[in-house]
């Protein structure tokens, strides 16, 4: 992984989220809409206790939005949560996040509302930030934890007023779940060059398999369609000329290529996380 998560740096950052939150009113959760569990950070839930949410489904031009409609429903099941898909660089729908998350706050503040940004690398924070500010406040990048220090940012002053904060410290991913971590590897939530793409692609294109597959068979001209992930991959490599020597099928070569094209979005909208994976007493972020 590009960046290693170690218990200190954990308990570091939880206690700098767990300070930042007492001076908010309302968290502003980022997430992958491709990947909202997988993409959200195990702790958060119980650190955020009640405090209001709005939990953003961004990249919403790269998630299949019947998908994305039922997680938004599964969401706002939550008291104090509202949720909502976005694009982080479409400002009116940036703007949106703003307003659900002042309609949530307690509205007796005779300062303006204050809200928190979290949520893991990548996930599009920064640019949420710098599209709600109308300027280049917080860097952002390809890579994850561009984000190291604190920013706080005034989007509008007065008692109607909102100011947002970054996330301090970087939280990270569910570790301990490896099927989470694995579509955080295909939708590029972690860095190319630590990824493994012979671990991830083969159990990428069976979750595709199991919801997209005519995105699959059309984008690689499948003939075969094994149900097996190496023999998925094999028959991918096949089509796309990943051939060695004696004609063996190089199947680094075709891993590296169906993780670069999900990744990139090349497949078509896709969701990789289902509500109906999650029961509500099993999903990852409760624990
Ligand atoms: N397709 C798509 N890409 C996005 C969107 N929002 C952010 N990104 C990209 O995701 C990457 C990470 O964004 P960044 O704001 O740096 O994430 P952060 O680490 O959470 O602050 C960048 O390459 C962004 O251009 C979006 O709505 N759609
Ligand atoms: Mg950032």
């Amino acid at each position: 992984m590009a960046v290693q998560w170690y218990p200190g740096h954990m308990k570091k950052a939880n206690d700098e989220i767990r300070e930042a939150l007492k001076k908010v009113d309302v968290v502003i959760e980022v997430l992958d809409a491709r990947i909202p569990v997988s993409s959200s950070n195990p702790m958060l839930k119980k650190l955020r206790g009640a405090k209001p949410c709005v939990k953003v489904l961004n990249k919403k031009d790269l998630a299949d939005p019947e998908v994305t409609c039922r997680w938004i429903e599964a969401m706002e099941q939550e008291e104090n949560v509202r949720a909502v898909a976005i694009e982080a660089l479409k400002k009116k729908e940036v703007v949106r996040v703003k307003q659900l998350a002042m309609g949530l706050a307690p509205n007796n503040l005779k300062r303006g509302v204050r809200a928190l940004v979290v949520g893991i690398p990548n996930v599009g924070k920064s640019t949420f930030i710098n599209t709600l500010a109308g300027r280049k406040v917080a860097k952002t990048g390809d890579e994850p934890a561009v984000t190291k220090h604190q920013q706080q940012v005034r989007i509008d002053g007065g008692p109607k007023g909102f100011d947002i904060a970054d996330t301090p410290g970087v939280l990270w991913p569910n570790l301990a779940d490896h099927r989470g971590g694995i579509r955080l590897g295909a939708t590029g939530a972690v860095r190319d060059t630590a990824l493994d793409y012979l671990e991830v692609a083969p159990l990428a294109v069976v979750d595709l398999l199991t919801h997209y597959r005519e995105l699959l068979v059309t984008r690689y001209k499948l003939k075969v369609v094994p149900e097996v992930g190496l023999e998925l991959l094999a028959e991918i490599g096949k089509k796309r000329g990943c051939l060695r020597k004696g004609g063996i099928v190089d199947l680094h070569k075709a891993a590296e290529i169906v993780c670069k094209e999900i990744k990139a979005g090349d497949l078509g909208r896709i969701s990789l996380d289902w509500p109906e994976d999650y029961p509500e007493e099993e999903s990852p972020s409760t624990i």
